[in-house]
């Protein structure tokens, strides 16, 4: 009897010990931290340790991860609609014998419907047939991987993707523009996220007053990612909560003030007198605007570029947010972009997740779009 009752307590000690164990390990997984910013956000100055930073959100206070991704996501994982999209057009183009019609129409074919736009595909063709005519280019393999290499250098030619601050003792701005539903409050969430984990001390500005929501929407993100928000009347003056916002950062000492704004008056003049105001403003000292981010649609395709038109000469846009290329097939787009309005862009939004918002690579970009 005592026998059986000494086997029964070491087994139940054995099982408690073993659940416990469990537990322990589960837990230590969840709370491993998904690898910051590494791939997010460039700067023009070294980033400071992780460990500055504030301490990482709960995982469950973000939107949905994806799971099974360790470090930042890789743009390839993401633009599924926009590779298979070219892949079909790609490999017709490869199973030609020589250069003959079939492969120029395909490939003209796949760049357009990729949305890289007329103008750009034409360009791109030209090269690549005048270099076949005169015997550089072999065969379809040859033109691909040449084509491959002059979109990285169309994509590298319009200037640098790192995102600059002001000397210090100034508070640096960065803000954001363009018209409604593009993403700007979403990238702005996902910049304030990625900002603080490398260390820097993030202010969030909510600059659309024209409706309550906006700057709830805002103020979310906000607590997301650890970081305050300034936010001014529903329909209240846009600059002056900016202005309040770099004069809030200045005492409290934040590097950083991300500025949101309102796109819905994109169609009149004044918003975009607006915009010029609240640039001004900005960029009284202490502040410093060293960033104006025209943030863009991807599945709007060819329409976004007369839309960044508009934007482009009157703020002084310094680069392009270009978000949902997760959604679209037309991830030819970017090429059109910088080449088009000779804007470099900066980041693109591979999703809805916190940290689904990744620095444009223009080599890691073609690859994942042709390889
Ligand atoms: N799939 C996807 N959705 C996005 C991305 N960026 C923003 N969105 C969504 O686009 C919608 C509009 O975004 P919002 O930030 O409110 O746009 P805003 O009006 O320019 O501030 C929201 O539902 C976002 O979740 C992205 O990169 N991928
Ligand atoms: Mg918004």
């Amino acid at each position: 009897m005592i026998a059986v009752l000494i086997v029964i307590a070491v087994v139940a000690a054995l099982l408690l010990v073993a659940g416990g164990t469990l537990l322990v390990s589960r837990r230590a997984k969840r709370q491993i931290p998904p690898v910051t910013g590494s791939g997010i956000v460039g700067v023009a100055r070294p980033e400071p340790e992780l460990e500055a930073g504030p301490p990482e959100p709960e995982l469950e206070a973000g939107p949905p991860e994806p799971e099974l991704e360790a470090g930042p996501p890789r743009i390839a994982s993401r633009i599924g609609k926009a590779r298979g999209l070219l892949a079909g057009y790609l490999r017709a183009v490869r199973a030609r014998s020589s250069l003959d019609a079939a492969v120029w129409d395909g490939l003209e074919e796949a760049l357009l419907r990729a949305d890289v736009g007329m103008a750009t595909t034409d360009a791109l063709l030209a090269d690549l047939r005048e270099r076949a005519r005169k015997g550089e280019l072999a065969g379809p393999e040859e033109v691909l991987v040449a084509l491959k290499d002059d979109m990285v250098s169309a994509l590298g030619s319009v200037g640098d993707t790192g995102l600059s601050m002001a000397d210090s003792g100034a508070v640096t701005v960065w803000l954001f523009v363009g018209v409604n539903g593009v993403g700007k409050t979403t990238s702005i969430g996902k910049i304030a996220q990625a900002q603080s984990d490398a260390g820097r001390s993030v202010l969030l500005a909510a600059g659309d007053t024209f409706r309550a929501a906006a700057s709830e929407q805002l103020a979310a993100w906000a607590e997301r990612a650890g970081v305050e928000v300034v936010r001014g009347a529903e329909g209240g003056d846009p600059s002056a909560v900016v202005y309040d916002a770099v004069q809030r950062a200045a005492a409290r000492g934040n590097d950083l003030v991300l500025a949101d704004t309102a796109g819905r008056l994109h169609t009149k003049v004044n918003l975009i007198e607006e915009l010029k105001k609240i640039r001004r403003v900005a960029d009284r000292e202490p502040g410093r605007v060293t960033e104006v981010l025209l943030v863009l649609d991807a599945t709007t395709g060819q329409n976004g570029l007369t839309q960044a038109r508009q934007f482009t000469d009157a703020v002084g846009v310094t680069g392009v947010v270009l978000t949902k290329l997760d959604g679209t097939a037309k991830g030819g787009i970017v090429v059109a972009i910088q080449r088009e309005l000779g804007l470099p862009v900066k980041l693109v939004g591979i999703g809805e997740g916190q940290r689904d918002l990744v620095r444009f690579d223009a080599a890691e970009f073609v690859e994942a779009l042709l390889g």
